[in-house]
């Protein structure tokens, strides 16, 4: 394989540990924190953890290192979706697992979960694992979406891990992922494998978060590299001042990735699915608050902008729900089959019709068809529509040119509209890691080989205090139940993670709210550039903008 030059470079790169993990090995101690209690249902968590439950949070310190001598065996899997920095996490796992014995083993389960259930492994080794430090992706061992929650599955897990002398296992993945690594633990314990499970915080989406997890590894690395892009379509638009810009970015169930990229870059409009579901916007009113920052632009001569939409979008709002769910019903069970078998479009169209409520009908009827018909095209397992596969940056620019041509009818605007389309996801799951995000995860990856050797069992490794220099950041451990409350899933009350969602009067939001009005009319896009592994600490080891507020 041909080695680019900047890869070659980053294999030189020496991540940063928190201050308290740089001493060695022998000189990393626990300082026992407070006894913890879930978030919230505290008597249901409990009582569906009993071996888990309220244990102490942690933290590490420069002192003498009293964990029992003993082989470690581990296993790590990397669940979900793609995030900068993964690579790293597995880096400071083996680093630190081969720095307390060289001994020790680290297995690396293939293709997300499914690699842990199928028995599907490899070893890592020195030379196998220098290809991957400080790279983007997570191709060392592949990822995968299939869930770890059914008791047969863990039967087969723990005798996967029998069969291996595997003593500990890391779950690095997302809010579902470490709600099964926190159950994994429970079902471990209570059947006295003696095998722990350590989670690890991943997700571009930054939706895990929380008062004891500051951020998700990712996040950083791929708003920063949305943003580039973002920016240098703002400097675009600005300079050839003839297309507005529907730029669409991931984020399926929350709008922190949209919010950042807002903060980094001032465009014009950045919708916010939270706002719009809390205000309980229309899409018409959607398209109008769009159309009133076009048509203030155009007023000015500016016929060109910049609008940034998150990819959940359309499920926040309340009449699009209430569609989406109507259409499920519509084609629950055999009835896919009838509709499908409808030879053309005007026919479906008149199914359709006859099946939705006036309402929905009334929502169905000002969406763009080729939307319309993403509606009845690709469905998930359960037989429903996949909202994120929905073109939303088309769906509103259509709605603002229907709305911008009634203006003009009505002689309110005169300028010239024309849209151009973007969608930023895979773009930034892969990038290099920022030197944050290679230094954050490094030290996830460390930490959580020291909660193994320290015995502890449905832990989530947390770094923290990383509003600053890594010298200062805290590194320790936190009961993954204390993360916990009860919620509905698929009509039945579960034990997960909350989703931590863009919070309308947290600071990163209040700081947008307060700019926006000002960025809908002038121009004052800024241009962060690429993301720089090299130079003065102010430009390479930057956080987010959204950490940076929240911890301001
Ligand atoms: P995770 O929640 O697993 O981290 O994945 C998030 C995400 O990147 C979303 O932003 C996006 O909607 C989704 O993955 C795409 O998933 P897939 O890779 O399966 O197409």
């Amino acid at each position: 394989m041909k080695l680019s030059p900047l890869q070659l470079a980053r294999y030189q790169y020496n991540p940063k540990l928190p201050g308290m993990l740089r001493n060695g090995i022998s000189e990393i101690c626990v300082s026992n924190g407070k006894a913890t209690q879930s978030v919230a249902d505290q008597e249901k968590i409990q009582a569906l953890f009993p071996n888990t439950y309220g244990k102490n949070e942690i933290t590490f310190q420069k002192g003498q290192n009293t964990s029992e001598a003993k082989k470690q065996i581990v296993g790590v899997i990397l669940s979900g979706g793609q995030a900068p920095g993964g690579h790293n996490v597995i880096c400071g796992l083996y680093d630190a697992l081969k720095a307390t014995n060289p001994e020790n083993v680290l297995y690396g389960f293939k293709g997300g979960p499914s690699g842990l259930i199928n028995d599907d492994y490899l070893i890592f080794d020195d030379a196998y694992i220098n290809q991957y430090r400080n790279t983007g992706g997570f191709d060392i061992i592949g990822s995968g979406r299939t869930k770890l929650e059914s008791e047969e599955q863990f039967a087969i897990v723990a005798d996967v891990c029998k069969s291996h002398g595997i003593t500990a296992i890391v779950i690095i993945g997302g809010d579902d992922s470490n709600t099964n690594a926190g159950v994994l633990a429970e079902y471990f314990a209570a059947h006295n494998t003696g095998v722990q499970v350590i989670g690890c915080p991943k997700t571009i989406d930054g939706d895990l978060k929380n008062e004891d997890i500051e951020c998700s590894f990712g996040f950083d690395t791929a708003t920063k590299t949305y943003s580039e892009m973002i920016g240098n379509i703002e400097r675009d638009a600005n300079s050839a001042k003839k297309y507005w810009h529907f730029i669409k970015v991931m984020g399926r169930s929350a709008s922190h990735v949209a919010l950042e990229c807002a903060l980094e870059t001032q465009p014009n409009i950045c919708l916010i699915g939270e706002e719009v579901a809390a205000k309980k916007m229309s899409l018409a009113q959607i398209a109008d608050y769009i159309a009133d920052s076009v048509a203030s632009r155009a007023a000015k001569g500016w016929n060109f902008g910049v609008a940034i939409i998150p990819e959940g979008i359309v499920e926040f709002v309340p009449e699009f729900s209430v569609l989406i769910a109507e259409i499920n019903e519509l084609l629950a069970g055999e009835k896919t089959a009838q509709f499908n078998a409808l030879p053309s479009w005007k026919e479906k169209y008149a199914f359709i019709e006859n099946g939705l409520t006036k309402e929905s009908m009334a929502v169905f009827a000002i969406l763009p068809e080729n939307i319309q018909q993403q509606l009845f095209l690709e469905r998930d397992p359960h037989g429903n529509v996949q909202v994120s596969l929905i073109e939303s940056e088309k769906l509103f620019s259509a709605l603002v040119k229907d709305n911008l041509a009634a203006r003009k009818a009505a002689g309110s605007y005169k300028g010239k509209f024309s849209a151009q389309h973007h969608f930023l996801g895979y773009e930034g799951r892969c990038a290099f890691p920022s030197n944050f995000d290679a230094d954050y995860c490094y030290s996830l990856g460390y930490n959580a080989f020291m909660l193994i050797q320290y015995g502890y069992n449905g832990y989530l490794s947390k770094v923290s205090n990383l509003h600053k220099p890594a010298e200062e950041w805290v590194a320790g451990g936190m009961p993954i139940t204390k993360m916990m409350n009860i919620e509905r899933r698929n009509g039945e009350d579960k034990p997960v993670i909350r989703k931590a969602l863009v919070e309308l009067d947290g600071k990163p939001f209040k700081f947008f709210e307060a700019n926006r009005e000002l960025w809908a009319v002038e121009t004052c896009y800024t241009y962060p550039g690429a993301i720089q592994y090299f130079g003065p600490t102010e430009v390479c080891d930057l956080t987010t903008r959204t950490l940076a507020l929240e911890k301001a």
